[in-house]
C-alpha cells in the first residue's frame, strides 16, 4: 500500500483562489495606472519629470563619490582606433567662424580674461587617449585624441582656487552649445582639451581648434569648437541637460 494522500480540492475553493488571484492582477493593475497618471501630473524640471530628475540627481551623488583619478575608463593601442569617425551635433559650429581669429577666453575671475591661442596649447604636454566614444543616441567608436590633460592646463594658468569651485562651464564662440562639468570629472587625467584626431589636426566638423575629450563622460559633454571657459559654484547651463537629460552624464 503507498501512503499516497490525495487533498481533495472543491469547485467552490478553486473559484476562491481564482477570484483572489484576479483581485491581486487589478490591484496591482490599478496601481500602475495610478502611478503613471501622477508621474504624468508631475511638474517638469529642466524638460524631466520632477520624480525623475531626482532619480537622476541621487544617481550622480552616488557616481560622483566613486569617481576618482584613479578609477580610468578603458582605453585601445592606436592601432585599433577607428578611421572614418563619426560626426554628430553641430550646434555652435556655423560657417561664419574664423579659426584664425580664434582664441580661448579663460574667465579665471570676474574681470581677468586670458586669451590664449592654439600655439600656446600646442606648447603644453601632449598626451594621447584612445577610447570608447559613447553616444546617448545608443551609437559607440574606438576614436583615437591628442591635446593637452585638463590638469596641466590648470596647472600651468594657475587655477588652483578656481578648480576648487564645483563646476567648469564651457561654450562655444557664439554661445549655441554649452556644457557645465563637475571639476572632478574635468581634472580626471584622462581629459583632454584636445586639438588632434588620428594624429592630424583636428578637421573642422570635429570642433577645430579645440574640443574637450572626457571619456568618463557621454559624447554630449564632449564640446566641439571651445570659447569660453569659466568656473562657478552652481551648475552651468547645460545645452542636453535643459533637453531633458541627465546633468552628469558620467559613464
Ligand atoms: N559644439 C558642439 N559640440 C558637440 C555637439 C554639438 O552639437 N555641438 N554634440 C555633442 C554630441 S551629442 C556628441 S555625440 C559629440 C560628437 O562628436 P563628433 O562629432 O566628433 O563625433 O559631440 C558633442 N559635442
Ligand atoms: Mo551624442
Amino acid at each position: 500500500m503507498s501512503d499516497f494522500r490525495e487533498q481533495v480540492v472543491t469547485t467552490k475553493q478553486v473559484r476562491n483562489k481564482t477570484l483572489l488571484a484576479f483581485l491581486f492582477l487589478f490591484l496591482f493593475l490599478g496601481g500602475c495606472v495610478a502611478a503613471w497618471y501622477w508621474l504624468h501630473r508631475q511638474p517638469k524640471d529642466n524638460e524631466a519629470l520632477q520624480p525623475l530628475r531626482a532619480v537622476l540627481n541621487n544617481n550622480e551623488k552616488i557616481f560622483r563619490n566613486l569617481l576618482s583619478g584613479g578609477h580610468l575608463a578603458r582605453t585601445y593601442p592606436v592601432s585599433a582606433a577607428e578611421h572614418h569617425v563619426r560626426v554628430n551635433g553641430d550646434a555652435g559650429m556655423g560657417n561664419e567662424f574664423d579659426p584664425a581669429a580664434w582664441r580661448l577666453q579663460l574667465v579665471r575671475k570676474a574681470g581677468d580674461t586670458l586669451l590664449i591661442t592654439i600655439d600656446d596649447i600646442k606648447a603644453l604636454p601632449r598626451t594621447d587617449v584612445v577610447f570608447d566614444f559613447k553616444c546617448i543616441e545608443g551609437w559607440s567608436q574606438v576614436t583615437h585624441w591628442g591635446g593637452v590633460q585638463f590638469r596641466e592646463f590648470a596647472k600651468h594658468y594657475g587655477l588652483d582656487e578656481q578648480t576648487q569651485m564645483q563646476y567648469v562651464g564651457l561654450h562655444t564662440p557664439d554661445n549655441e552649445y554649452y556644457v557645465g562639468i563637475d571639476t572632478k570629472s574635468i581634472m580626471h587625467p584622462q581629459t583632454i582639451l584636445c586639438y588632434e584626431m588620428n594624429g592630424a589636426p583636428l578637421p573642422m566638423n570635429q570642433g577645430a581648434p579645440l574640443r574637450l575629450i572626457i571619456p568618463v563622460k557621454y559624447g554630449v559633454k564632449h564640446i566641439k569648437r571651445i570659447g569660453t571657459i569659466y568656473f562657478s559654484n552652481q551648475r552651468p547651463p547645460d545645452y542636453w541637460f535643459e533637453r531633458g537629460y541627465d546633468y552628469f552624464s558620467g559613464l
